[in-house]
């Protein structure tokens, strides 16, 4: 059976980061990583902020995300930049991605773990996206390594995915996970789009994890094939999400969205 490690209290671990390098577990679920009173006082933040009303018909995230600006590094730093503020209004008293960081550092029993820059710059801390009723994510896979050589992260050894839970729809948004690491050759299974056809995960084994709750943390490496499933329910899916990158000589993580 390939299944996650459930983490019920936060205690280091050596051998995390090489059970999900190497695809020996799916992912890592903190639970309650999150108290839920901080994950609904972000939601009624989310909400609240005219951002998200502007934008209501066409659920849009929140956040710069460095795929969405692979050749357009100015604009990704810029954007990011932009948007410090409104993180600082929907996260800043509650410390959130600090918190991550830090609960990073201890779980994976590293140097350090600190948000990612490029001379002098930030990258984007972490995206927030709304998942609406009928929103889904096709299969697909995340690696800066590949798409993102503009950016000096793209030097990482390897990428890990780190996803928050602020708000579950009713149902749907399961994410499933294939035991399959994508390679420069499944480029020819990429839809024009975004994502890859689901030849490319042919009679692959795969975990799905549908039992998350409010404040749970989800870990996985976003190098293997992974999708969400359709939200079905009325109520928004929300999460709050960043990457990890790791570098294993200095055992030290960057993160960035
Ligand atoms: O929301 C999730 O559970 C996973 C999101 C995702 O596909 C990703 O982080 O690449």
């Amino acid at each position: 059976m390939w299944s996650p490690i459930i983490v019920e209290t936060l205690e280091p671990n050596r051998n995390y980061l090489e059970l999900l390098s190497t695809g020996k577990i799916p992912a890592i679920i903190i639970r309650n990583f999150y108290d839920k009173d901080s994950c609904n006082t972000i939601v009624n933040r989310i909400e609240n902020s005219l951002l998200i009303i502007r934008n209501n018909k066409k659920f849009k995230d929140i956040g710069s995300f460095l795929m969405s600006y692979i050749t357009k590094r100015k604009e990704y730093f810029d954007d990011a930049m932009k948007n410090q503020k409104l993180f600082a209004k929907l996260l800043g008293d509650l410390k959130t991605t600090d918190k991550i960081r830090q609960s990073v550092k201890k779980l994976f029993y590293v140097n350090s773990v600190t948000l990612a820059s490029d001379s002098e710059k930030y990258y984007s801390p972490c995206m927030i996206r709304v998942y609406k009723k009928g929103r889904k994510i096709p299969i697909h896979k995340d690696n800066v390594k590949f798409e993102g050589k503009e950016y000096n992260i793209a030097d990482i050894d390897y990428q890990l995915s780190c996803v928050l839970h602020l708000q579950e729809s009713e149902s749907g948004g399961d994410l499933i996970i294939y035991k399959k690491q994508w390679e420069r050759e499944n480029e020819r299974f990429r839809n024009i789009e975004f994502g890859y056809s689901s030849e490319v995960i042919k009679s692959s084994d795969f975990c799905v994890i549908s039992n998350l709750n409010v404040g749970d943390l989800a870990i996985i490496n976003p190098n293997y094939y992974h999708k969400v499933t359709e939200i079905k329910g009325d109520t928004q899916r929300i999460t709050l999400s960043m990457f990890l990158g790791i570098y294993e000589d200095e055992r030290k993580i960057v993160t960035w969205a």
